[in-house]
């Protein structure tokens, strides 16, 4: 199909694979003298190329019977058959709402009726959700039918719609480790791997290929929340000790499993859980076999709301002092994290969101200095998936005033997160397909294997060694969007509308 926005420039050519753009990147380097710094600007010269063909893509859920699994193999269902549903506030219609790339907007650039507007999906060609086949594994057998109904997240008219459908699902036996997750998660554990797992997932991964004909093949991690593992030298530092470990039965946990099996069966593998899924040995092997990896922890709610105000309040220098975030939810989510080391996977994620607009303004902060910030979750089985979020953002204004800001926010878990599931395997596809060299190194060569370009869309960004970790909202939005306009050849959105402020 051709593609919506089409590019008028010497910079950018239209092949009949590619679209490749000639593009120039300004950064520029700082040195410090006491207390004077000397900026010197540089440029350069990069060619992109982004390949027009958009494959059909496989998407394998680790988790598929949960409320996140159930609920966007729902919608997309729901949004492929185009189904309208009725409830007591009136007829509704199955929409990407929450989707960065299906239902926001990016500015094009000025028309005779003034700036244009498009949706971000059509800046680049892309998978279309509606397009995606799912498939996947959870340790339950419920089939997506009775699971979509455990979950309790979609109205009861929607649902009876989409159960023939879902009915007819099963997700493939797991990996169940009892230590990894929630005691209190036992008693669902009745589909299971046995024998060798790793190779399993990896048959698995090639069943559903061959089976389903797709082009690709993503594999995204959206079971419960599991406990840290500790990493140790000679277990799984490298690829090589993570991989014996794995053969002689040593420690290693499900989701690193699944990290593995994708990476040797070259899928990328993203993370929407909390824990450290990808400890040294599974990066090396991810970079060795120059696989995309991301993550970590789906960025949905509370912690997106976050990485906007604290931005807006150390962008605007008032000084946030204390960040105090309570959360309540009833759905099983909330029951896994109800156990302490459950929890302490989502607190460390939950709790380092601040730190780079912290670390930004050393006028408001001295070398060191933190607000205090306190993560609270607690499991309250009435309120379901509608998890409750209250959060006190307590700050320093000027000559010693206090501001504090209170704000209560109830929204249904998996529908803010399956968007984002969406997003991130559609992101994740589009960069398999990006290419780039540069004047110095003609090979052309793809992003590195830790696809930080993803941190927009997770708590706790997953970035390649040495690189800065980005939370703050509205610069990680733009780095996807500046990516996109440089494989366009168009520079970056400036806002500077020079042309409305000349005389
Ligand atoms: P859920 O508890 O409803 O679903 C998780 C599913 O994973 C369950 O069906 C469970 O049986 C299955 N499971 C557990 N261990 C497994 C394994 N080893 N292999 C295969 N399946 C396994 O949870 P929900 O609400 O769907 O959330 C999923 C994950 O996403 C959680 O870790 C949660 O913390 C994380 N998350 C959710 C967000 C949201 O807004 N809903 C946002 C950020 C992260
Ligand atoms: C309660 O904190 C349960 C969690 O799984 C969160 O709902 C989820 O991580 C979303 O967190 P946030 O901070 O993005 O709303």
């Amino acid at each position: 199909m051709p593609e919506k926005v089409r590019i008028n420039s010497a910079d950018v050519k239209y092949t009949e694979k590619h679209i490749e753009s000639r593009y120039c990147y300004n950064t520029a380097s700082v040195r410090r003298d006491g207390d004077t710094f000397t900026v010197t600007p540089s440029s350069t010269e990069f060619i992109f190329r982004t390949e027009r063909k958009v494959p059909r893509l496989g998407v394998m859920l680790v988790g598929w019977g949960g409320n996140n699994g159930t609920t966007v193999t729902a919608a997309v269902l729901a949004n492929k058959l185009g189904l309208t549903w009725k409830t007591k506030t009136g007829v509704k219609k199955a929409n990407y709402f929450g989707s960065l790339l299906e239902s926001s907007t990016v500015c094009l650039g000025s028309g005779p009726d003034g700036e244009v507007y498009t949706p971000f999906r059509d800046l680049l060609p892309m998978v279309h959700p509606n397009d995606i086949v799912f498939d996947g594994w959870d340790i339950s057998s419920l089939d997506l039918g009775r699971a979509m109904e455990r979950a309790q997240v979609l109205d009861w008219s929607l649902q009876e719609k989409l159960r023939p459908h879902m009915s007819q699902i099963k997700p493939r036996p797991s990996v169940y480790i009892p230590e990894f997750i929630a005691a209190n998660q036992e008693q669902r554990a009745d589909n299971l791997i046995r024998g060798s797992k790793v190779e399993q997932i990896r048959r698995d991964i090639r069943d559903f290929r061959k089976k389903s004909g797709v082009d690709k093949v993503i594999v995204l991690w959206t079971a419960n929340t599991e406990r840290f593992c500790d990493v140790f030298p000679g277990v799984n530092d490298t690829a090589e000790n993570l991989l014996n470990t794995i053969q002689t039965g040593g420690e290693v946990s499900p989701s690193t499993m699944f990290a593995v099996a994708s990476v040797l069966e070259g899928c990328a593998y993203i993370n929407g859980s909390p824990q450290n899924t990808f400890v040294p040995g599974a990066v090396d092997l991810a970079l060795q076999r120059g696989v995309f990896i991301s993550g970590d922890d789906f960025k949905s709610g509370q912690t997106k709301l976050k990485s906007v105000l604290v931005d807006f309040l150390i962008s605007a220098g008032i000084k946030p002092t204390a960040i105090v975030s309570y959360n309540h939810l009833g759905n099983n989510d909330g029951l896994n994290l109800s156990a302490p080391q459950q929890f302490r996977s989502k607190e460390i994620s939950k709790s380092n969101v601040v730190d780079d607009m912290v670390q930004s303004n050393p006028v408001l902060y001295r070398p060191g200095e933190k607000p205090d910030h306190c993560v609270v979750i607690k499991y309250v089985p009435y309120v379901g998936d509608s998890k409750r979020a209250m959060d006190e953002y307590t700050s320093e204004i000027m000559m010693g005033g206090t501001n504090t800001i209170a704000l209560h926010n109830t929204c249904e878990d998996s529908l803010l997160a399956s968007p984002i599931i969406l997003d991130l395997v559609i992101l994740t596809e589009l960069c398999q397909r990006i290419t780039f060299c540069t004047q110095d190194d003609p090979v052309f060569q793809g992003f590195h294997s830790v696809l930080s370009l993803l941190s927009f869309l997770c708590k706790a960004p997953l970035v390649p060694q040495g690189a800065p970790v980005v939370n703050a909202f509205f610069r990680q939005r733009a780095c996807i969007e500046n990516v996109m306009r440089a494989c366009l050849g168009l520079p970056p959105q400036n806002h500077m509308q020079l042309e409305h402020k000349m005389k």
